[in-house]
């Protein structure tokens, strides 16, 4: 299977603010090189970079604003003195009165954010670029005849919507690639995402629409980040109504009862019949991610990316979360090598 990876990813390295103190972010560069050295050392497949793309190819996934803000946003937040990460502190809450952009960077941070996760430093936009174009050019492999690709992204993009950023994501990468899919001409795309937490910014991107059909499997919001999104009873809206399936699952869950939610999420996908298939692949689901509750272990990866296989669709694997440095090469490559029937 073909990588697309850029090493302008490691122009962003972020601080979280964990338990009320600013540390290193668990999504770190180290992720991707570990994902990296297991894809060379299993012969997975070459290894390419991306392609360029115009800016103007984030916008549909996202708004124009919002592109232009992200881009803009280090200049902005240096130019008042400050040298440190940018992040948010104020958020326009059910009840504040306004919604209007700001001048000031502040508060563009709060208006185009969910949360404090998504820090930006000088280098966040340049490899959150080589991220989203990853996903583009992977796309664009399908849309020439391959039948899967592995675009190694990073930052990750689920999280990210169609006018914020948050939980370690800018641009959503799987988004931005299921939407040129369609402009390049497909009538059905799906986005089957398998990270622990929930895709809520996919979700935002294509909740009124029926051309895309968003199906997420995670951990119950009741008690798992990102809280506010990811209950079953979100189903689309307008036209887009029963093109969105949410399989919250509950704290602990292992293999088995992750299998039954795929085996689920594998029939409305095969219902929608898609041209392609875009998989959110996190692998935070695993039974030692520093910062998520399931039970997943090593080999049950190469079972999720046999089942995936099954689907029958062009397949393009969008790398998400995963923060067990250490393991997560080998079990997002499992998931690879199960499609491939080298299990
Ligand atoms: N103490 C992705 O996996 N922090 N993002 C949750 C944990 C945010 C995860 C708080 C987690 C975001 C792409
Ligand atoms: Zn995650």
């Amino acid at each position: 299977m073909l990588t697309i990876y850029s090493s302008d990813h490691r122009f962003h390295h972020g601080v979280e603010l964990k338990d009320g103190a600013i540390t290193e972010s668990f999504e770190k560069p180290a992720r991707a090189e570990t994902v990296l050295a297991q894809v060379r050392a299993t012969g997975l497949g070459e290894v390419v970079g991306p392609k360029s793309y115009p800016r103007s190819s984030y916008v549909g996934a996202h708004s124009e604003r919002y592109i232009e803000f992200l881009a803009g946003a280090w200049g902005e937040w240096t130019s008042t003195g400050r040298t440190c990460q940018a992040l948010p502190l104020v958020w326009p809450v059910r009840g504040l009165p306004s919604v209007e952009l700001p001048q000031f960077i502040d508060g563009k941070l709060g208006l185009f954010s969910m949360d404090a996760g998504s820090p930006i430093n000088a280098g966040t936009w340049d490899a959150v670029c080589s991220s989203a174009n990853s996903a583009l050019t992977g796309i664009d492999r399908l849309s020439a005849g391959m039948r899967a690709a592995f675009a190694l992204c990073r930052p990750p993009g689920h999280h990210a919507g169609r006018e914020y950023m948050g939980g370690y994501c800018y641009l959503n990468n799987a988004a931005i690639a299921a939407q040129r899919c369609i402009e390049e001409g497909a009538k059905r795309v799906a986005v089957l995402d398998v990270d622990f937490h929930h895709g809520n910014g996919t979700q935002d991107i294509f909740y009124d629409r029926s051309d895309v059909l968003f199906v997420s499997i995670h951990g119950d919001p009741a008690v798992s980040y990102p809280y506010f999104s990811g209950h079953a009873d979100e189903r689309g809206v307008g036209s887009g109504e029963g093109f969105n399936l949410n399989l919250p699952l509950p704290k602990g869950t292992a293999i088995n009862e992750f299998e039954v939610a795929l085996r689920q999420a594998g029939a409305a996908i095969a219902r929608h019949a898609p041209d392609a298939l875009i998989v959110s692949l996190g692998v935070d689901t695993f039974e030692g991610d520093p910062i998520s509750h399931f039970r997943l272990r090593t080999a049950d990866y190469l079972r999720i990316g046999e089942m995936i296989e099954r689907l029958g669709a062009p397949t393009l694997f969008v790398m998400e979360g995963g923060y067990m440095v250490d393991e997560i090469g080998i079990n997002a490559v499992n998931v690879l090598l199960g499609f491939e029937g080298r299990a």
